[in-house]
């Protein structure tokens, strides 16, 4: 029957003659049928919102098509593919990127004018997918562009939150959260497949059992919770591939609890069923901080098992052999959150496909690989034994196992060397027991990765010096990079006819080492006068979306200076502040005459609080007391402005790069692993004011040093200076704008009493009362490049002809052939 059913189809498919239009009457047509009968609208009555909705159902048709004949075709070829198994990913929102990347966008555009809409209108009404806390979750996203668009066969899985990020409103200067229902509305861009599921099991005992002989270890777990995939498309740009990234949600199971309703409790057992659903509820708001949580390691293993179950049947459908395995599959895991993934391999292998123990871990050592990035020994994740034992006993057995044999192989290089060895251990001993998460990674992947030059080397002599000293080849430099998809030609449409227009292709959209070619026009007097509008026009809109936010009425001719990223100590959004009180001080003691010398300035700051950071919290509140001073203040009038955006997020991002001046990147050096807001910055043409951190350093070696105004103390001198504890003596000016904020300058004066003791002699550990004096000189030097004009035109066409090298293609290019040994598979359609 099954036969027929597909002859059928064939033959229906060839009567369809292919594929769906995309002409500008079809394209009306199939939007106002989605208004009729997916919005359940009717055609002559719907708004904005549902006019986005069934635009979006039109789209979704168009990669569902896609994504189908890729994935028959990856099927068919059967390459070696790539599984990105990360817990967070940031999408933002997709309607634009997917017109753009399935080449269709002027069609839309045309089809929505003749039906009296507009394009740009529809695509504001989409919320943003905010799975993920910032950087990490961000560059999760650029990958999968970079995946889609280089045609590599890949993956990705994650887990899909009800609850993502949340939403951050701003009463009275405090920040507050709320919940990001981002479902609510439902999700056009998601495929729910309610027949592909898999039972993830936790809790339970271990028993020994006799099999052929052979004793062996079951696990006998004590609930049972289903994974349901959601598929959401990836489309590349310029190819008609279009991945998966498949996101599991909770569901109560159908296994364990027939007994509940036998004993008659139907109520409570409903109830107790739809518990199981909390495991995918929220995202941990927190980047850097563990907290050894159970639902935490529960959301862990929860994603890790199904798309290992999802990952092996596919494996199954063709290969009958393990031996195969590392030659049909690799498995990146996005920093340690997913690293439980390793011993649930070890167990599928040993305990259900039987396989011996050296055998099976051999296989696990040559599929994983991981990204590390956390800077910090602190940063890195630990789960109490206890929690592990009691969440998933067999596991914590398994990785005493690997732990012993690593001991065993270690005591062979470093015999009596105990220290070393408990350094190395992935058992930590101490007050809480617990399982090192790096340890368990290092000791298994093929190749470790840093995001940044700055970053590996931290890795190789600080963190993971011992690990470095036994395997010196594991530990590789990846250099993040963001997708100048989604960075310049969504977010920046008339930057990118620019340099189309310019380099004479289009190509450099997919192909971005073209864009240096810019360096050769970076000069020439008509290049400036469209780089200079389209800057502007950028700011204006800008500069309208802050009124309408804040009230703050901005001038066109200020130099926007932007810091946007999240609120943390060391990332020194502290530093801006003191840097604006500072600011604001001179002009208040200036007369007339000097007054007209100073550049006029737009401080922006935009970022996200940790719900329990109290210190960032307070930073935020600081922020919103002195924009409130000092733009009420008549003597200041348009020479500064301090403005707070709320909620950023990815779309947030999308409006304020384009238009900003100037970008700060302030953390104390070594604390940044890579950044990658500097890079988006960079693309668009904004100057860089930052210190030798992270990827500063290596944009400062593409750009040249003049183009970027970099500040501070180095990595290297970092520790001798926090040892020799600087003074707040180092710098009277220093001193001077933390007394202001002390003394109630700004209003309270109690609440901020603590936020001033962190920076004070003795305290600053992120040394900002060393790195003042600094600052000041790199922020005084941006006023002089700014009162230049045509200079300052030059450096920002120059940082845009020399971002190539932080496209994340040239990242996905590094991973594939060092670390994942994949090639392309593209779909010849
Ligand atoms: C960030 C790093 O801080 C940043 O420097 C880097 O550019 C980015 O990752 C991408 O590599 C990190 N985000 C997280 C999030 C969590 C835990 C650790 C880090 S490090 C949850």
């Amino acid at each position: 029957r099954k036969g027929g059913l597909k002859a059928k189809a064939e033959k229906m498919f060839g009567l369809m003659d292919g594929f769906l239009k995309n002409d500008s009457v079809s394209l009306q047509k199939d939007i106002l049928d989605h208004v009729e009968f997916t919005v359940a609208r009717s055609r002559f009555n719907f708004d904005d919102f549902e006019a986005y909705q069934a635009l979006a159902h039109s789209v979704r048709d168009r990669l569902i098509e896609r994504w189908h004949d890729t994935h028959q075709y990856f099927k068919k070829k059967d390459p070696k593919r790539i599984y990105f198994l990360s817990l967070e990913f940031l999408m933002g929102r997709s309607l634009t990127n997917s017109v753009i990347n399935l080449g269709i966008q002027d069609q839309y555009a045309d089809a929505l004018t003749q039906l009296g809409f507009d394009f740009e209108i529809l695509a504001e009404q989409e919320g943003d997918a905010a799975l993920g806390n910032g950087g990490l979750a961000r560059f999760a996203a650029c990958q999968m562009d970079s995946l889609a668009t280089l045609d590599y066969p890949a993956w990705g899985y994650g887990l899909r939150y009800q609850y993502g990020l949340f939403r951050q409103i701003i009463v009275d200067g405090f920040q507050h959260e709320q919940p990001d229902f981002w479902l609510n509305f439902g999700n056009p861009w998601e495929i729910e497949r309610v027949h592909v599921s898999y039972p993830v099991k936790f809790y339970g005992t271990v028993e020994e059992e006799v099999l052929n002989g052979k004793k062996c270890k079951i696990w006998i777990p004590g609930e049972s919770v289903e994974a349901v995939a959601y598929d959401n498309p990836i489309p590349g740009y310029g190819t008609r591939n279009a991945i998966n990234l498949r996101l599991w949600a909770a569901k109560p199971s159908d296994q364990y609890d027939m007994e509940s309703y036998t004993t008659g409790d139907y109520i409570n057992a409903i109830v107790n069923r739809q518990k199981a659903e909390t495991i995918s509820n929220v995202l941990y708001p927190d980047d850097r901080s563990y907290q050894g949580k159970e639902l935490r390691l529960k959301q862990q293993y929860f994603f890790v098992s199904a798309s290992l179950q999802d990952i092996i049947r596919r494996f199954k459908d063709l290969h009958k052999n393990f031996d195969e395995f590392p030659e049909k599959i690799a498995l990146q895991i996005n920093d340690t959150h997913p690293s439980i993934s390793i011993a649930e391999v070890m167990r599928v292998l040993v305990d259900e496909e039987h396989l011996d123990w050296s055998k099976a871990w051999g296989i696990a050592c040559r599929i994983f690989s991981v990204t590390i990035h956390a800077v910090q020994p602190e940063g890195l994740e630990k789960i109490p034994v206890d929690l592990l034992g009691s969440v998933l006993p067999r596991h914590l057995e398994i990785i005493y196992e690997i732990n012993f044999r690593l001991m065993e192989e270690l005591k062979k290089s470093f015999d009596q060397d105990y220290d070393r060895l408990s350094r190395m251990s992935i058992i930590e001993e101490g007050a809480v027991k617990s399982i090192r998460m790096a340890n368990l990674s290092l000791a298994c992947c093929h190749t470790v990765n840093g995001v940044s030059r700055v970053h590996l080397e931290t890795l190789k002599t600080r963190v993971f010096k011992d690990f470095y000293e036994l395997w010196p080849l594991k530990f590789q430099c990846k250099t993040n990079g963001v997708t100048q998809r989604r960075w310049i030609v969504v977010s920046n449409p008339s930057l990118c006819s620019i340099i189309s227009k310019w380099l004479g292709t289009e190509a450099w959209i997919r192909n971005v080492d073209l864009i240096a070619g810019l360096r050769e026009y970076a000069k020439d007097p008509d290049l400036h006068t469209e780089w200079k509008n389209m800057k502007k026009v950028n700011k204006m809109r800008l500069a309208e979306y802050i009124e309408t936010l804040t009230s703050v009425k901005v001038s066109l001719d200020a130099m926007f200076d932007v810091q946007i990223k999240r609120i943390h100590e060391y990332k020194r959004q502290l530093l801006n502040i003191l840097g604006i009180i500072h600011r604001y001080d001179c002009i208040k003691n200036m007369d007339e005459s000097d007054k007209r010398r100073v550049v006029p300035r737009v401080c922006i700051i935009g970022g996200k609080a940790a719900p329990g950071y109290e210190v960032a919290k307070k930073i935020i509140k600081l922020c919103h007391a002195v924009a409130d001073k000092v733009n009420s203040d008549p003597d200041i009038g348009d020479l500064l402005k301090v403005v707070f955006i709320p909620d950023y997020n990815v779309s947030v991002a999308e409006l304020v790069i384009p238009g900003s001046d100037l970008s700060q990147h302030l953390s104390t050096a070594g604390h940044e692993a890579s950044g990658t807001g500097c890079m988006k910055f960079l693309m668009n043409g904004c100057l860089l004011l930052a210190t030798a951190d992270g990827s500063a350093v290596e944009i400062a070696e593409e750009i040249g040093e003049p183009n970027m105004f970099l500040f501070g103390a180095k990595v290297d001198e970092v520790p001798a200076l926090r040892e020799k504890g600087t003074t707040l003596k180092g710098s009277l000016q220093f001193a001077r704008v933390v007394r202001m904020v002390r003394d109630g300058y700004f209003g309270f004066k109690d609440y901020f009493k603590s936020l001033c003791d962190t920076v004070e002699d003795g305290g600053d550990f992120y040394l900002l009362g060393h790195d003042f004096a600094s600052y000041l000189e790199a922020q005084a030097a941006a006023d002089r490049a700014f009162v230049d004009q045509e200079k300052w035109t030059q450096m920002s066409i120059l940082s845009t002809a020399g971002s190539g090298k932080f496209s994340s293609d040239r990242t996905i290019e590094e991973y594939a052939e060092q670390s994942w040994g994949i090639e392309p598979c593209k779909c010849p359609f």
